[in-house]
């Protein structure tokens, strides 16, 4: 493509002018591979940003999304229906975790996010707890781009242009990092679980149970750069918000479906909260969708009114678009039928020793994996966060891989349906790259 034609489009989350000046452009994809439009075949290890879980351009999805576009391309979503959303809602409510039998359906991940806000705030104010109206997010968390998202969240960048214009009353935990004493672990960290829970129960005791809505953490936090959850915490976690009546949300966008062994984190680590978000994989990435599972006794809260009142006032003009929730009933069967759901952990010793095979390399100072996730930190360059890991980016993308850089931590996350050869390949090139910067 010409320079010319590359400008009307504004990149997110994306070094525009940079990018322009040398764009990295892919044209196809399949199974584990991308291509690009000169035809370099790229291993892609990311699952297209932790979407497609059961690798690219699967047919059985491509023919129900064609079947669906073609016997009902739309239709509203208030005060009609059709089978598909049905469909879609009961095969996400049979592998969820036990207690979470509701699904609302949003287009993706931060619409997700700030419905599962919205709906805890509702919740309490219709129980006559109106209240508790403080959101509890997490240093270092991304819950999307939505205000809801970004006040919850922790990432500094996604936050400070729009500070003033926050939720009013939020407050966050501490990250759960701990490089000092946990470095290089494998699977869930030894140290501090506990310790950095009850930091909760300090913020009860600042604002009061009586004034909070509901806390929100991922399991195993993504684009921060996988942090995986320290033993004992997401359990204590739990003990709190039910000692004090606070809402648990799990912001499960990038770990549901398998990502960490199990169907959802909320199974992985045996702790059930009150709410899950979901997004990417639940199509396998190929049409936008995302949503939230809702535990009965939240639902049942909101059908207490007169019958003919709308209970929830709330909702998308794409909510359970036909088409997401065709694509998204053949993905949830492609991963029942190929064992998806599970194959992380049959993979999870290959994955771990390919991973930690990085540790003796230059300038690497932790490395992190659970499931079909693992994250690399790089000692930062000259003082500047994050031009090293990106330098790594850009070459691992030149030798044929598909990575993701977030400040000075490489994050892999291929599709599930990687194979022991893939994942050699994957951390070979990805050594190979880290020994050059
Ligand atoms: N919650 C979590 C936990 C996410 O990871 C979102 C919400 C927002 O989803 P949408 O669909 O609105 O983008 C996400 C998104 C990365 C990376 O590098 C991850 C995401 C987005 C961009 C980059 O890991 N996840």
């Amino acid at each position: 493509m010409q320079r010319a034609e590359l400008e009307a489009l504004w990149l997110p989350f994306t070094a525009n002018r940079q990018f322009k000046d040398k764009p990295r452009l892919v044209s196809r994809a399949e199974g584990m591979y991308y291509w690009t439009p000169e035809g370099r075949k790229i291993l892609d290890g990311t699952a297209g940003l932790w979407c497609c879980a059961a690798g690219h351009a699967r047919t059985e999805i491509t023919s129900a999304v064609s079947r669906q576009i073609a016997e009902m391309d739309y239709a509203p979503p208030f005060q009609i229906a059709h089978p598909p959303a049905f469909q879609l809602a009961n095969a996400l409510v049979k592998i969820a975790p036990a207690g979470l039998d509701h699904a609302f359906f949003t287009n993706s991940g931060s619409e997700a996010v700030d419905t599962a806000l919205k709906i805890a705030l509702a919740y309490h104010r219709i129980r006559g707890e109106a209240g508790r109206t403080r959101l509890i997010g997490r240093e270092r968390a991304y819950h999307g781009v939505g205000f809801g998202g970004i006040t919850v969240g922790g990432m500094v960048n996604n936050r400070k242009m729009w500070s003033a214009s926050l939720l009013p009353g939020a407050d966050h935990l501490p990250h759960t990092h701990d490089l000092a004493r946990n470095a290089f672990s494998r699977g869930q960290p030894e140290h501090g679980g506990v310790e950095f829970a009850d930091a909760l129960e300090r913020l009860v005791a600042l604002h009061d149970a009586s004034s909070i809505a509901a806390v929100i953490v991922e399991p195993v936090a993504g684009s921060t750069g996988v942090l995986i959850p320290p033993r004992g915490y997401l359990q204590r976690l739990r003990e709190i918000c039910d000692r004090h009546g606070i809402l648990l949300i799990f912001d499960e966008v990038i770990t549901g479906f398998g990502r960490t062994g199990s169907a959802f984190a909320a199974q992985e680590f045996s702790v059930v909260p009150d709410m899950i978000t979901l997004a990417k994989a639940i199509t396998n990435g190929a049409v936008p969708a995302g949503g939230v599972l809702v535990k009965r006794s939240i639902y049942d809260a909101f059908m207490q009114g007169p019958p003919g009142t709308i209970e929830l006032f709330h909702g998308y003009t794409f909510s359970a678009h036909p088409v997401a929730c065709a694509a998204g009933i053949a993905a949830l069967q492609i991963y029942e039928r190929d064992g998806l759901m599970t194959r992380a952990k049959k993979l999870e010793g290959a994955w771990q020793k390919a991973a930690h095979a990085l540790r003796e390399l230059p300038n690497v100072i932790d490395v992190r994996a659970y499931g079909l996730i693992a994250g690399i930190e790089l000692a930062p360059r000259d003082g500047k966060p994050g031009a090293r890991a990106f330098d790594v980016y850009l070459k691992c993308f030149e030798r044929g891989a598909m990575t993701r850089q977030t400040g000075d931590v490489i994050a892999v996350s291929p599709p599930l349906i990687i194979d022991e050869t893939e994942i050699e390949v994957l951390f070979g090139i990805l050594g190979e790259v880290i020994r050059q910067c």
